[in-house]
């Protein structure tokens, strides 16, 4: 048994009570986004109600009291993943733009014809486009890590693929198919060995995995807090100083600059230089809330939990016939993500059927068309877990998909 007291937690997140049908709601969809509880929603609410005024330009007291709600959050942020200091956390509005932040403005002032960026088998839409727009832009390379059987990455090949050529490795902490866990504290040597910049898209990691930005000795990191407890429209752009301070504003305008004449500008400082226009002060205030719940619990505890409910989930989950599981098949290696097929049965007839048992499933092929392609699948079903996740939960689902077996006459049970 872990340490998180399940069923204390579930009371903190009111959209747990919902009721689809008249059955009570299994919400197994938490690698698309997280539910929130209590004291997040409460945040949005208590600055709308008590404190609303936009941020750094007022010296009025509601603009005061925003301005350090929202600055408070930075640092939050700040020693939540152990980076030196605040002014190396950029508010974004999700990992999407973070990443594209630093293709964009890394990107441009680093990539020359010819070098490579490397990748992985494995990587969401999002840590490939913007990559690929800026070696179509650069005549740069692409280069993919490739995933062993396993469902880990090929390391031998990575050794040999980060080169001397090499001028970022981009890679996600966890995939959010396979659940497999990186290992980017090596990716993180071998770039650095090569002089080349590493960017960890933790979309996925972050929310379950304890983070440290020094122990990895990683130089980005993104995440976004709607997958960790938080609202959505705040996504999280760890960098280190000298890299941040080196590159160019991203997007300009309002509350980037420190002088403006008619046909130049200077930017201003750290962090502030990224957050051109009005922030989204509202959620980045919410955000906090979630960071203090799941420091609370303790992200360790968090890690364990989701290590049993997975365990358990894979060994259920097997009992089917005909079932594919994706991923590690231990459960230390990978997060709570399980994509899953049913032989015969499309991955979006599970979903549905999931969802008539009031069980939320994500179907398809989760923003990952190259990794469906390696796998030769048209798309997964996915289960993916969260701190609020109970045995009895998964074994709810392994009574849809035995309904499955029933309706489309394919699963044969073991
Ligand atoms: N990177 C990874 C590994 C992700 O899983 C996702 C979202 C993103 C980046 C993008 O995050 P965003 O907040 O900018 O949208 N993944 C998923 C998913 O698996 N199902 O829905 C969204």
């Amino acid at each position: 048994m872990s340490n998180l007291n399940v069923e204390q937690i579930r009371k903190d997140f009111p959209i747990l009570q919902r009721k689809i049908g008249g059955k009570q709601l299994v919400y197994l969809d938490n690698a698309a986004t997280s539910q929130k509880p209590r004291s997040v929603i409460d945040a949005l609410t208590g600055y709308y109600e008590g404190y609303n005024a936009n941020i750094h330009r007022g010296i009025h007291t509601l603009a005061e009291e925003a301005t350090d709600a929202y600055e408070s959050v930075r640092d939050t942020v700040r020693e939540f993943i152990d980076a030196e200091h605040s002014h190396e956390i950029i508010f974004t509005r999700n990992s999407t733009e973070a990443i594209n932040l630093v293709a964009y403005s890394w990107g441009n002032a680093n990539i020359l014809p010819g070098d490579e960026i490397v990748l992985t088998a494995m990587e969401h839409h999002s840590n490939l486009i913007p990559w690929q727009r800026l070696a179509t832009e650069r005549n740069a390379k692409l280069v993919f890590i490739p995933i062993t059987e396993c469902g880990q990455l090929d390391m031998e090949e990575a050794r040999k693929l980060i080169s001397s050529k090499t001028k970022i490795v981009a890679v996600t902490l966890m995939s959010n198919v396979l659940g497999t866990i990186n290992p980017v504290k090596e990716l993180a040597k071998l770039a650095h060995e090569k002089g080349a910049v590493i960017l960890v898209d933790g979309a996925q990691g972050v929310p379950h995995v304890k983070t440290s930005v020094r122990d990895l000795d990683v130089d980005f990191l993104v995440f976004s807090m709607h997958k960790m407890l938080g609202p959505t429209g705040v996504g999280i752009l760890y960098g280190k100083t000298e890299l941040l301070e080196a590159m160019p504003p991203f997007q300009s305008g309002g509350h980037m600059i420190t002088s403006v004449w008619r046909d130049k500008a200077t930017w201003t400082e750290l962090p502030w230089k990224f957050e051109a226009g009005t922030s989204n002060i509202a959620d980045v205030i919410a955000s906090g809330k979630a960071i203090e719940y799941l420091t609370a619990l303790g992200m360790d505890n968090v890690r364990e939990h989701e290590i049993e409910i997975t365990k358990y989930a894979l060994k259920k989950l097997n009992e089917l016939g005909d079932i594919t599981i994706f991923g590690p098949k231990d459960a230390t290696l990978r997060g709570g993500v399980i994509s899953f097929n049913v032989d015969a049965i499309h991955a979006h007839d599970i979903g549905q059927i999931c969802a008539d048992a009031a069980i939320a499933v994500r179907a398809g092929h989760h923003c990952c068309q190259p990794l469906m392609r390696d796998l030769n699948v048209m798309g997964t079903a996915r289960a993916s877990f969260y701190i609020y996740n109970t045995k009895d939960e998964v074994d709810l689902l392994f009574e849809a998909l035995k309904e499955a077996d029933k309706v489309l006459g394919h699963v044969a049970c073991r």
